[in-house]
């Protein structure tokens, strides 16, 4: 087994997932995807390395059309709509994509049609032909998605062709009990139709030589998941399907067929670097000194490491991706992202709310990367890493030492003189950080390289307090000046180390330092020249406000509760009860005499009621947060049951049960006759 140490490489493919064009892109995207690929590629450029960063939308599929469908409008409309968004808001965030295009362009639809065509006349697919669902009144065959019907496990009446909602079972179209086409209502039909297989079976052996053995240094969720799709046996892949929009199957007689979504996704990132380089592409993807690494999300694992693979060892000019470092699934205040469910940060939304902060959120988001299990991203982490690391740690360090070195030495950068044993092991622990922080990223650690990042502005803040240059300058401006010498070097070696992760930061740092933005190399050396001119000290982090945090926590409780409401069905029904069961409960009206509040319990009510009997009887109840003023409910009749189980509750005794309903929203409301009756009478 070789490492990626052992090899060297002369030039860099980094490719990023290609979010699909049916919606905007999010803080999962940016934290899974985007942000590490961005910092790897910038980390790269910095080392004077050759890199593309490749990226764009991908803009084929079935949820594309569905999405088209449900809007009227055409498949291209939708992408065109949300490739703009999703390109404007990765180049908002700072993601340094040498191309981002797209797969619906003439240029992609012909590399992978040619791509296609190489294939099928080196006779490296098999064609079979199989039984699909057919809709004999639209004259088309029906993806999975578009078929609805019964669920064979659980019953549910609206399961969709690949997968039960209600139960989670994924499923066949043609598993569905009354299947039913969402194109024109009717049942479908069971037609032949002819497709082309990529026979991965036959791929198994090099497959898992190759990853199995040869990268047992990829990540163990990345080889977890490889090694258990292998081991469980590769089956044939359809690479094409039967749909109307994507790119065409160049083959006769493949009329109404396109190429599977899946199959001409990853040939994107070849032919974006082809519309990027022109002529001279093919190096970036065919020469052995080139290093190729895939930035995806875990549920794009087996697409990267097994069936692209293939795909490029069928054609067999290619090489291999060197790293597929994918990320888990980062969740949002403790629940799944989800679309559906506008259960997201959608970043074009986050920078109306906090503009010019996209440093924050690449921080954030990167100090929390999900990179070995699922992570949570949360509005209070946010605003305390905001708050207590980049204003307090970074921004200060910075700040004290700019302001300081206006104050007393004119904003000119004061001079070196004799070095004490501090400054010489604070110099000598700035060195290290290079090359420590390279390490990380190298191997895809970036949450470890951005708090060793961090560690350097600790060490300055640390030296400034150990120092404190403030009260120093009373009695040693030459010392004074050593001290503010030195935070300066740190400061410039941050500007240089903390551009990859929070790249306007950096831009704003070099300005105040009147540096030039200088290479990874540099950095560990003594970067500002003694007399060299300052800029003012701008802020380079605002303390966030509960106000702010508070806003979007409600943006998301409004939502979550839009959602149960949208979710809400009435009850299952319960088993039938006998008349002579029902007749044991016994249901009777009262009048509410006193309604109080029970202290220390802020769901209690305490009703006393007059039942008839002449002796008030007292029940406690759990809706007081829905009667807000409870001595209104007197006068006010009531239906309880009388021979409910007396209980006592906070020290009182609670004798029988108040009747409510609970609306659709868990509100209690109470239920009470429709006209005034006798206290006690029955109900029934
Ligand atoms: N369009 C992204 C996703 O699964 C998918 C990636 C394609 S990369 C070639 O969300
Ligand atoms: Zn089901």
């Amino acid at each position: 087994m070789y490492t990626e140490k052992d090899k060297k490489f002369k030039r860099y493919t980094v490719t990023s997932a290609l979010p699909y064009a049916n919606g905007p892109v999010h803080i999962g995207h940016l934290a899974g995807v985007y942000v590490p690929a961005d910092i790897y590629a910038r980390y790269l450029r910095s080392q004077g390395e050759d890199v593309v960063f490749i990226g764009g939308s991908d803009e084929h599929g079935v949820p594309i059309t569905i999405k088209a469908r449900k809007e009227g409008v055409t498949p291209q409309d939708i992408v065109d709509r949300y490739h703009n968004i999703i390109k404007d808001s990765m180049k908002e965030f700072g993601v340094t994509f040498d191309i981002y295009s797209r797969t619906s362009s003439p240029e992609h639809a012909e590399t992978a049609s040619a791509y296609f065509k190489k294939l099928y006349e080196q006779g490296k697919f098999v064609e079979k032909v199989s039984q699909q669902l057919y809709d004999e009144e639209a004259h088309q065959f029906l993806a999975d998605r578009y078929v609805t019907g019964t669920c064979p496990k659980c019953g549910n009446e609206h399961a969709y062709g690949d997968q039960c909602e209600a139960c989670g079972t994924s499923l066949n179209a043609t598993d569905l009990i009354n299947p039913k086409s969402a194109l024109s209502g009717s049942k479908p039909v069971l037609k032949e139709t002819k497709h082309w297989f990529l026979p991965l079976d036959q791929d198994e052996q090099w497959l898992r030589e190759w990853i199995l053995e040869q990268h047992k240094d990829w990540k163990v969720n990345v080889y977890g998941q490889c090694k258990s799709w292998i081991d469980s046996g590769l089956q044939p892949r359809a690479v094409t399907r039967d749909l109307d929009w994507g790119v065409k199957v160049p083959v006769e007689g493949a009329d109404g067929k396109v190429l599977y979504v899946w199959f001409d996704a990853p040939i994107g990132y070849i032919s974006f670097t082809k519309q990027l380089k022109g002529d001279d592409w093919e190096k970036w993807w065919k020469d052995e000194e080139t290093k190729l690494v895939h930035f995806i999300g875990k549920d794009n694992i087996v697409f990267h490491c097994i069936i692209f693979p293939s795909m490029l060892k069928a054609d067999g000019s290619y090489i291999m991706p060197e790293n597929v470092p994918a990320n888990e699934f980062l969740n949002l205040e403790g629940d799944k992202i989800s679309t559906s469910r506008n259960w997201a940060v959608w970043l074009h939304e986050y920078l109306k709310d906090f503009p010019g902060k996209q440093d924050v959120l690449r921080y954030t988001l990167c100090s929390n990367a999900p990179e070995t299990k699922d992570n949570d991203f949360s509005w209070k982490d946010f605003q305390l890493k905001n708050n207590s690391e980049l204003v307090a740690i970074l921004g200060n360090f910075v700040n004290r030492t700019l302001v300081l070195s206006h104050k007393f030495f004119g904003g000119k950068v004061p001079t070196l003189g004799a070095l004490t044993d501090l400054d010489n092991e604070v110099l000598a622990e700035m060195k290290t950080y290079p090359e420590k922080i390279g390490r990380s990223i190298e191997t895809y650690r970036f949450r470890e390289a951005l708090a060793e990042m961090m560690n350097l502005a600790r060490l300055g803040n640390k030296y400034l307090t150990d120092t404190e240059p403030w009260k120093l300058i009373k009695t040693d401006e030459a010392r004074t000046a050593t001290v503010l010498n030195i935070s300066l070097q740190i400061c410039a070696n941050l500007a240089i180390l903390c551009e990859p992760f929070i790249p306007f930061s950096a831009e704003k740092l070099c300005h105040m330092l009147n540096l030039e933005k200088l290479p990874w190399a540099k950095a560990g050396e003594m970067l500002m020249q003694e007399g060299a001119q300052l800029e003012k000290p701008e802020i380079m982090f605002e303390k966030i406000e509960d106000d702010a945090i508070d806003a979007q926590l409600t943006r998301l409780a409004n939502i979550k509760e839009q959602n149960a409401l949208n979710a809400w069905k009435p009850a299952e029904p319960k088993a039938t009860v006998a008349f002579e069961d029902f007749g044991k409960i016994d249901i009777r009206v009262a009048t509410v005499l006193e309604c109080t509040k029970v202290p220390k319990a802020d769901k209690l009510l305490q009703f006393k009621l007059d039942d008839g009997t002449g002796t008030p009887r007292t029940i406690l109840s759990g809706i007081a947060k829905y009667y807000p003023e409870p001595e209104k409910l007197v006068g006010m009749q009531v239906c309880f049951i009388n021979n409910f189980a007396p209980k006592k509750l906070r020290g009182i005794d609670s004798n029988g049960m108040i009747l409510s309903a609970e609306d659709r929203d868990g509100r209690l409301v109470l239920v009470t006759p429709s006209q005034k009756v006798s206290e006690g009478c029955n109900i029934g």
